[in-house]
């Protein structure tokens, strides 16, 4: 068993600029409604430390959780979010880009897909430019409590196969039936350490 991660709110930040500084940190990014609240908070074994919403793009800033070490993970504003305002869209891609793209101390970005759903398109791009530009990141699929026994093997080939990945490089969880939550732990620290 992993205990824990121990994250504490530090603060939610409207851009790169007004991050505190960290000795390494992870990021959640996804489409919005994909469980990157609920994870964290599973993660974590707290049941509101990071806010979650039935009501997709709730969250719209960068949300930074620290550990006593100086270690952090960052709950990134959900992408795909249909009615959110062109301008809004702009600005969220601006935003991100410069974080995900100049964050220094950036180990690791948890790329969350809906594991009852699998990638959508938005999900591929991301994937693709986070390739384009050796972005270290990982595939987490959530959800796995929707998944039918029956399904799991076929779901979890195609899911992988949709990302251009083996199954076997893809991380799933589920936040309500908590499983796969250690495996993602020890990862999370061995990224932060
Ligand atoms: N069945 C199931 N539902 C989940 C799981 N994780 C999250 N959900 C549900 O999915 C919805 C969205 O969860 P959030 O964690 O708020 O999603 P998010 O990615 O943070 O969304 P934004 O902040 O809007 O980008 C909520 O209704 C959750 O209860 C899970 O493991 N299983
Ligand atoms: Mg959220």
């Amino acid at each position: 068993m992993s205990p824990p991660l121990r994250l504490e709110f530090v603060m939610s930040a409207p851009s790169l600029d007004h991050l505190p500084d960290t000795r390494a940190e992870v990021a959640v990014v996804g489409r919005s409604n994909v469980g990157k609240s609920s994870l964290l908070n599973a993660l974590a074994n707290r049941k509101s430390l990071a806010q979650t919403s039935k009501t997709p793009g709730r969250t719209r800033l960068l949300n930074l959780f620290e550990m006593a070490d100086g270690t952090a993970v960052v709950d990134c504003p959900g992408y795909g979010y249909a009615q959110a305002p062109k301008a809004m869209q702009a600005k969220w891609q601006a935003m991100m880009e410069r974080y995900l793209c100049e964050r220094e101390q950036l180990e690791m970005i948890l790329v969350l897909v809906d594991g009852a759903i699998g990638p959508t398109k938005l999900d591929v791009q991301m994937l693709d430019w986070l390739r384009s530009l050796e972005l270290p990141h990982t595939v987490v699929a959530t959800k796995a409590d929707k998944v039918k026994a029956s399904q799991r093997d076929r779901r979890q080939r195609e899911l992988a196969e949709g990302c251009h990945l083996h199954a076997g490089d893809v991380v799933w969880v589920s936040a309500s039936a908590r499983t796969g939550l250690d495996k993602l732990r020890d990862l999370v620290r061995t990224w932060l350490a």
